[in-house]
């Protein structure tokens, strides 16, 4: 059928008003500005954040278990009430990201169907076993320290809910980071089989927090257009590098060795040089064959289940001050 020309150029309404939403959001972002959740956002730039916000909500929660472990199993009344305290800001964190996903339209039960059914990413480091008290020292000192060195140029995220729970999970890694170093001096102060206990620790979680910045950029599908879109601020492998920069002097303080034989000083790069990271450990954990990736899914789901009843009793009660508000009203 012939479409007359005038019929076939008109433009129709829709496409404009996008394109005038689309420039603004496009203008927002150039201007380094912040998108909230009534702004208008590109499809793709939402789903880029849930994947982002889940993996991240994700690693929160699932990261409570290897520490979580060792609450009734601390050497001291101090250490339990420090290590309770900071499992506890763990889930917290969770909860301040789940809640920054519901304002984008996507539930928490929905990403919790994700992670239980194995789905959802979160974390690799989180599939590694905690095998003696100083491997919750080294989460501290090291995985934290990682997560801060991540999670501050996020805080400057252009979407603004991400960006704002950012700035309190950050302080609260802060002292994650500095108790787990502290508990790692007393103990490098102590026997030998102390010591010998902190540099295994180091020994096994060095190249795996490395891998907690993502895979190289070059391999990286998310980070050119997360950082077109400024929810990345700094690319993968920029962040690794801040992160061992900052962890040798730490290291050499505390007394350990970190466990690479080609990690010295660059005076050209200004940088230190580092090893070559098991890329391939590191793709079999994320696709779920982690040592421990299945029995940290089944605790996870179990803990879930085993809460249901909180949440019964919790919605129970919301309605019934619901029933009661509307019967005051009338
Ligand atoms: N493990 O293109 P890329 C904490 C995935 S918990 C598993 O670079 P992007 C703590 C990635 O998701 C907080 N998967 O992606 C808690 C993507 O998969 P999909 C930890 C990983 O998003 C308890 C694919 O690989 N911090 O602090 O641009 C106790 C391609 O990657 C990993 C966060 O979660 C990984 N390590 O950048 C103690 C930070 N890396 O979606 C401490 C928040 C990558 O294509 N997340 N993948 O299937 C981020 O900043 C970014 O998502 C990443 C990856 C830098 C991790």
């Amino acid at each position: 059928m012939d479409i007359p020309d005038g019929a076939a150029k008109k433009p129709t309404a829709v496409p404009d008003a996008m394109s005038e939403q689309e420039a603004a959001f496009e203008a927002r972002i150039a201007a380094d500005g912040r998108i909230e959740p009534q702004d208008w956002m590109p499809a793709a730039y939402r789903k880029t954040l849930v994947r982002q916000i889940s993996q991240h909500a994700h690693s929160e929660i699932v990261g409570m278990l290897p520490e979580g472990n060792w609450i009734s199993r601390a050497p001291s009344l101090k250490r339990k009430a420090i290590l309770i305290a900071k499992v506890q800001d763990e889930g917290g964190h969770g909860l301040y990201l789940y809640s920054a996903a519901e304002t984008l339209g996507t539930g928490r039960d929905e990403m919790l169907e994700g992670l239980h059914s194995g789905k959802a990413k979160y974390s690799s480091i989180f599939n590694y076993p905690t095998l003696n008290w100083a491997d919750v020292g080294v989460i501290g000192w090291l995985v934290d320290g990682a997560a801060i060195m991540n999670q501050v140029p996020l805080c400057r995220c252009s979407y603004g809910p991400y960006a704002r729970a950012m700035i309190r999970v950050c302080k609260e890694e802060s002292f994650h980071q500095r108790q787990g170093y502290e508990a790692l001096l007393v103990m490098m102060k102590g026997t030998e089989e102390q010591k010998a206990m902190v540099q295994d620790a180091v020994n096994r979680y060095w190249w795996k927090c490395l891998a907690m910045f993502g895979p190289p950029d070059a391999d990286s599908p998310h980070s050119a257009q997360g950082m077109r879109w400024g929810i990345k601020r700094i690319s993968n492998d920029d962040l690794r590098q801040k992160f061992i920069d900052a962890t040798v002097p730490q290291a050499k303080v505390l007394g350990v060795t970190l466990p690479d034989p080609d990690l010295k000083w660059n005076e050209a790069r200004g940088h230190y040089d580092y090893g070559q990271i098991d890329w391939d450990e590191f793709w079999n954990t994320v696709a779920g064959n982690g040592p421990c990736n299945k029995e940290r899914l089944a605790t996870r789901v179990k803990a879930h289940n085993d809460g249901q009843w909180v949440r019964d009793a919790a919605l129970a009660y919301a309605h019934k001050q619901q029933e009661r508000a509307i019967k005051e009203a009338a």
